[in-house]
């Protein structure tokens, strides 16, 4: 490490490290500015983002329309609570639910909270519209999911990371495969308590796992044949990222209720929401549910702007075609690879399989050579990387990506 990076980054790093829990293991980088696609540290050596902080900055670091948007209404007015109305927050629901298409949108702040208030409203709905005995409804959901990490959330992960010594865990929920229907079926036809089937469209935090062709179409009309709700976390996959404004567009499904997060603030503020149609949502009143800062006005600014940077810049078009392209190249590395087993992914979300167990450190190894040849990723599971860089990246841009990750994989051949 040079002197400078001593100096600047070791002393960032020393302080998190003394004061901060230590609920995260970063990758030994110090960011201090973002414009677009690229991110500097503190030495001021400049490096691709392939994470886009998970898939939340999705329109790029800093969008000058976005940034425009905060700053504006941060001037105005930032917070009233939902006591009292605000001026942007009708606005923001009547454009939000016209660009999705749901009658009724319920604006929150964080993924793992939309994800609370979606099973919230699946159960409400279910004991008041579906009439499933009182505490008897139950959701199903996926091995391997990533919903967030409520006790609640946490209750039906199958991750011990995440899980172990956060108990009592809250009941109500089903594990099954994931992208397997004839299991979907199975507990669909034999318990008939079941108010919703939550799902990744892609599971992210898994590996980047894309289901099988018509997994969610099916899986939709399974739940529809059983009055189930078909409740999509689009949290990461959503707003562009897979190639498609929802990666449920992929196969025309339209989930009863949809969770959104992350990029829907293009990653300035954290804002999230949850849509449905009116026969759902109005099973919410006044009390039932809600938070501080939920539709605040400076969120609800924000993520006007950040979905009309995603319409005007065609970022799903531009992430579909800039996907195939890192695809392509990236299988055609692996036939000659030894290092490198498997790309998989959709639109911008990718990730590459590393051969090497999932308690090995090559990928980590790999991560680390990546930043000191300019490019910021993250291993998931030991031995995979994900790949998910903003979408506002040129084609250009993306082969100078795909040279220094090929160029780095290379060198642990
Ligand atoms: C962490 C992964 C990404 C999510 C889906 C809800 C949430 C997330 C599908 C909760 C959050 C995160 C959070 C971050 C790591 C991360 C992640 F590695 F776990 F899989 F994105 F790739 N639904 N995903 O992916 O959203 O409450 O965080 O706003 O360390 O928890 P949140």
């Amino acid at each position: 490490m040079s002197v400078a990076q001593h100096t600047l980054s070791q002393e960032a790093m020393a302080l998190e490290n003394k004061y901060g829990a230590q609920n995260y293991h970063p990758l030994p980088v110090v960011l201090s500015r973002g414009e677009g696609v690229y991110v500097w540290d503190v030495e001021g050596r400049k490096y691709y983002d392939f994470l886009s902080a998970y898939s939340s900055v999705n329109q790029g670091h800093c969008h000058p329309k976005i940034v425009e948007a905060l700053t504006e209404q941060a001037k105005k007015l930032t917070l009233t609570s939902r006591a009292f109305y605000n001026n942007v927050l009708g606005k923001y629901e009547k454009f939000t639910t016209e660009y999705f298409g749901f009658d009724k949108l319920l604006p929150i702040n964080t993924g793992v909270e939309a994800v609370e208030t979606a099973i919230k409203l699946c159960r409400k709905w279910a004991y008041e519209v579906k009439g499933i005995d009182i505490n008897e409804a139950k959701i199903i959901v996926c091995k391997n999911n990533f919903h967030g990490r409520t006790t609640t959330v946490v209750s039906f992960s199958n991750d011990p990371v995440a899980r172990k010594h956060f108990g009592p865990y809250t009941p109500g929920f089903i594990k099954i495969e994931y992208d397997n229907l004839q299991e979907l079926e199975e507990t669909l036809q034999q318990n008939n308590d079941i108010a919703g089937f939550l799902v990744e469209p892609i599971q992210g935090e898994a590996g980047v796992y894309v289901p099988g062709d018509g997994y969610l179409k099916r899986a939709k009309e399974l739940c529809d044949k059983h009055n189930v709700l078909f409740i999509a976390d689009e949290v990461q996959t959503g707003i562009a990222r897979t190639g498609k404004l929802l990666a449920c567009d992929h196969e025309n499904v339209k989930p009863d209720i949809l969770i959104l997060g992350k990029a829907l603030s293009g990653g300035v503020y954290p804002v999230s929401a949850v849509l449905a149609d009116n026969e759902i949502m109005n099973v919410i009143h006044p009390g039932n549910h809600g938070s501080t800062f939920g539709g605040n006005p400076l969120a609800a600014s924000v993520a006007i702007a950040a979905l009309e940077v995603i319409r005007d810049e065609n970022l799903a078009e531009n992430a579909g075609k800039l996907g195939v392209i890192f695809r392509d190249r990236m299988n055609e590395y692996i036939r000659e690879s030894s290092i490198c087993k498997l790309v998989r992914g959709k639109g911008l979300l990718n990730a590459i399989v590393i051969n090497d167990t999932e308690e090995g450190d090559t990928a980590w190894q790999i991560c680390l050579k990546l930043r000191d040849n300019g490019l910021l990723a993250k291993p998931t599971h030991g031995n995979i990387i994900r790949f998910a860089p903003p979408l506002v990246m040129t084609e250009s841009q993306l082969h100078e990506c795909i040279d220094i990750i090929i160029k780095t994989l290379r060198e642990f051949e």
